[in-house]
């Protein structure tokens, strides 16, 4: 899915941060923005409302460098949460190469984390993919507040993979750095350029080498 143009040497890349309504895919977005480089990102276009609820989606563009001689850029979406906008977040979904998906770890935020992504789930059928064929990343948000869920209760229902594999999918608390790092890793093509992002970015180097099987679990 991600687009290879050979005559002008570019690689075009499209992850899509899912998730209920004001579990911080937003958030995800503006920290990885004031992260990067000058010259390393594009404008970030944010379609919000009066009330700052994201409308239709948020758009970044991230500049990877060079990796074999093709000119590497991945393009950061988000879509919006409530129920009322899915036909966007169909729209938003079309070739998609790599998944975030952003939970939300309150207690009472559960049922809505499981609601999205069930409509994940059915959206990527209408398009014809496979969500286990897609690289997916869990991030679990929010966990500074109070009434969290733990990991485990949050990880069972919302990475669907056998439990060895889900520490490799799984970005806990405000990782944003390494989810993006994790996902990239999982995208042929991408892999290296994406992690070198991630470190230069941030210093969640850990967790990313973690996430692609150097060493212990991400969080
Ligand atoms: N306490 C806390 N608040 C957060 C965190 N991430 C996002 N928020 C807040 O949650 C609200 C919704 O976030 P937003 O990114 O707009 O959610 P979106 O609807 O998924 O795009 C905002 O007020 C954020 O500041 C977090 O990790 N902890
Ligand atoms: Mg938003």
């Amino acid at each position: 899915m991600s687009f290879i143009n050979f005559a002008a040497r570019e690689i075009n890349c499209k992850i899509v941060y899912y998730g209920a309504g004001l579990g911080g895919k937003t958030t995800n977005l503006q920290h990885i923005y004031q992260k990067t480089a000058e010259q390393q990102k594009g404008k970030m276009i944010s379609l919000a409302t009066e009330t700052e609820r994201t409308l239709f989606f948020d758009f970044l563009p991230l500049d990877l460098g060079s990796v074999r001689g093709f000119k590497t850029r991945i393009h950061l979406y988000t879509v919006p949460g409530q129920v009322f906008y899915d036909a966007s977040r169909k729209l938003i979904l079309r070739g998609v190469d790599g998944i975030v998906f952003v939970a939300d770890s309150q207690q009472e935020r559960m049922d809505a984390n499981v609601e999205a992504l069930d409509n994940l789930m059915a959206n990527l059928k209408e398009h014809g993919y496979d969500f286990f064929k897609i690289p997916y990343v869990l991030q679990l948000n929010k966990r500074d507040l109070p009434n969290v869920l733990p990991v485990d209760t949050l990880s069972k229902p919302l990475a669907l993979v056998a439990p060895a594999k889900r520490a490799r999918l799984l970005a806990v608390g405000n990782r944003q750095i390494a989810a993006l790092g994790i996902i990239t890793a999982q995208i042929p093509l991408m892999g290296k350029a994406g992690l070198q992002h991630a470190r230069r970015a941030d210093a969640f180097e850990r967790c990313c080498r973690a996430a692609v099987g150097f060493g212990h679990g991400v969080n």
